[in-house]
């Protein structure tokens, strides 16, 4: 399957039920009143799109209408214009040079630190990041550092095997800054050009995680100037915008660099990637697409909306 068909067999469900939806309403009354664009309202927020994307897209829906009249007046496409505008306007500004979406150091490696909690994909995701890279001709290297569960060192460890990529650990409840120091001293001296560092993602509370994190993120940043350089939220799509929750919080605590939204392939909430998109001015880096190595891909604006939106 080639990049863009595995990126829309995944968004099926999301595509599916806005499309739906949104065809329903603009077949039944091709005439814009006041009562089917409350329809097509609620159609986008059903879709999880959040409130300020769907006011952005009623806005120039009915913009249209005014100026052209109905004739002939597509819904669909102002909705993916508008999306795909949005998406834009989050991802640009990034700036330096990078790999596949990541930031690449000069010199020395590049850290990127996945958090989140727990379940939503941070294991999973770190290797596929890890296999990405190496695709790239990149040398790469992962760090245990949820020591939290003997299970999840045993995780990424297994990953390492299967993808051929080495793997630094510590034991089962050691100090998830330690652990990652010693990666980052590996990674310098290996020449690693990415480090991905996988985090815990549930201690005994919260306010433990956020420190923890902060903590692991001081220590490498004293050891390698401006480590880690990517913060990388793992959020996972089935959650909707319980996400945007979660999202907020960690960025108060770590700030972000990006997002990796998983599980994409499995729900139909994929609007939800707008909505946290806008509302943080986070980009996106990646989408998770399934279980396998190689089912993440790099997040692309352009190629999103149109997979929501095309037959
Ligand atoms: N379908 C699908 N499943 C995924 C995706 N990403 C991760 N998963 C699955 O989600 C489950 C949890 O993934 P993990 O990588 O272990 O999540 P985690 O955030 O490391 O979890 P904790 O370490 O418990 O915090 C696993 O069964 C993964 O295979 C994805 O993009 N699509
Ligand atoms: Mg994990």
């Amino acid at each position: 399957m080639g990049l863009f068909a595995k990126f829309k067999a995944g968004l099926q469900k999301t595509h599916a039920k806005l499309t739906h939806e949104l065809k329903r309403i603009v077949t039944r009354s091709p005439k814009l009143t006041a009562e089917s664009l409350e329809e097509i309202e609620q159609a986008l927020i059903a879709a999880d799109l959040g409130l300020a994307m769907t006011a952005q897209i009623t806005g120039a829906v009915k913009h249209a209408y005014e100026t052209q009249g109905g004739a002939g007046l597509d819904c669909l496409a102002i909705a993916r214009a508008e999306i795909e505008k949005s998406l834009l306007a989050a991802t640009n500004g990034a700036g330096g040079p990078a790999q596949a979406g990541l930031k690449k150091m000069a010199a020395g490696p590049t850290v990127v630190s996945l958090v989140g909690v727990n379940g939503t994909g941070k294991t999973t995701t770190s290797a596929k990041l890890a296999h990405l890279l190496q695709t790239q001709n990149q040398t790469v290297l992962l760090a245990a550092c949820d020591t939290f569960r003997a299970a999840a060192i045993e995780q990424i460890k297994l990953w390492g095997t299967r993808l051929k990529v080495d793997v630094i650990a510590g034991a089962y409840g050691a100090d998830p800054a330690s652990v990652a120091h010693d990666a980052v001293t590996a990674a310098q001296a290996r020449h690693a050009d990415y480090l991905f560092i996988d985090t815990a993602g549930r201690l005994h509370t919260k306010h433990n995680l956020m420190q923890e994190l902060q903590k692991l993120h001081r220590v490498i940043g004293k050891q390698l100037a401006g480590a880690p350089h990517e913060v990388l939220l793992v959020l996972d799509a089935t959650t909707g915008m319980n996400a945007l929750v979660q999202a907020r919080e960690f960025h108060k605590a770590v700030p972000l660099t990006g997002l990796v939204v998983t599980k994409l392939d499995g729900t139909s909430k994929g609007g939800m990637v707008v909505a946290i998109q806008k509302e943080l001015g986070l980009p996106i880096k990646f989408i998770g697409l399934g279980e396998q190595a190689d089912d993440l891909q790099p997040f692309d604006a352009k190629q999103f909306a149109q997979a929501l939106f095309e037959e």
